[in-house]
């Protein structure tokens, strides 16, 4: 599983200001609305520990930095354990959290100590960047080319077919695609010979530049939590594409709403 980079999570907060504004314009809704119509909750100021993890490959600078800037840019009441692991577990129930966040190199979790949900990163960052495809304005095209049935990609399949969405998968490991389709057998393999555009397109993948211009129209709604980017900027700007790509805020604040 790949690991964030401190670089990755340099520009976090512009990075999500760029989104909310562009999913403005897609949905009509701010991200907080867009949360709270998914989930059917508020935020009622529960308290947030950050738990900063050693275990495996060891603490990511900024990592429990910009999970605190990312709550508080949402005023959300949030803190950073001092001590880390087994400790900062202690420390975050004296101190009175309501939910824990914590993360190991394979999982990242939320934890609801009042009502004890849980919730997973991948899950819920599938659920986010699929849902603002799907709460997109431009509601009569049901097309949707995936590209990643992985962890994060494959509750967003999930969601879209939920949604009766006309799945179009690619995956270079093509025993992903087989197992989804035996599952949901009316998702469609796609391959980029079949020359389909798309106006709706999903990316997670740990790969660079996987959205070929062959699938893009003027236009289209790239939603994409994959690192690195899955579009190149010059596709991104001579296409007028509507960009959804950040690397940890709008999956860590759907984290939260799950488990509220
Ligand atoms: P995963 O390993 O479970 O799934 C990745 C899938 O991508 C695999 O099925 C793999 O076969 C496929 N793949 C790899 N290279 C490909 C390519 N060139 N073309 C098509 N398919 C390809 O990983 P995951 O947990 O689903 O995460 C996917 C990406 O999303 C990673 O980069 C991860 O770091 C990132 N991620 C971002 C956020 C966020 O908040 N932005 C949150 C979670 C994960
Ligand atoms: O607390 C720390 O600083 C570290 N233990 C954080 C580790 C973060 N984990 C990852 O980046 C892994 N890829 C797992 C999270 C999956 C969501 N992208
Ligand atoms: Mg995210």
């Amino acid at each position: 599983m790949t690991r964030l980079t401190p670089e990755d999570l340099i520009n976090i907060q512009e990075d999500i200001h760029i989104c909310e504004q562009i999913i403005y314009e897609i949905t009509d809704r701010k991200i907080i609305q867009l949360l709270e119509n998914i989930y059917n909750i508020k935020y009622n100021g529960e308290k947030i520990g950050i738990i900063p993890i050693t275990s495996g490959n060891g603490l990511i600078d900024n990592f429990s930095e910009s999970l605190l800037k990312i709550l508080r840019m949402f005023n959300m009441d949030s803190f950073i354990t001092k001590r880390v692991d087994v400790s900062g577990y202690y420390e975050a129930i004296k101190k009175n959290a309501d939910i824990i966040l914590m993360a190991d190199d394979s999982t990242f979790l939320a934890y609801n100590l009042k009502n004890m949900k849980i919730s997973n990163n991948q899950i819920a960052t599938g659920k986010i960047y699929s849902e603002i495809l799907i709460n997109s304005k431009n509601l009569n095209d049901k097309d949707i080319l995936i590209i990643g049935a992985g962890n994060v990609g494959k509750p967003a399949i999930e969601n879209f077919i939920k949604y009766n969405y006309n799945i179009y998968i690619y995956d270079l490991d093509e025993s992903k695609i087989d197992d989804i389709i035996k599952k949901f057998p009316t998702i469609i393999k796609y391959n980029f010979n079949q020359n389909k555009k798309f106006s709706k397109i999903f990316e997670a993948t740990p790969s660079e530049n996987t959205i070929p211009e062959s699938v893009l129209i003027n236009g289209t709604i790239v939603s994409t939590p994959g690192i690195p980017r899955a579009l190149s900027k010059t596709l991104e700007t001579k296409y007028n594409i509507k960009l959804i790509m950040e690397p940890l805020g709008l999956g860590t604040l759907s984290m939260i709403y799950e488990i509220l």
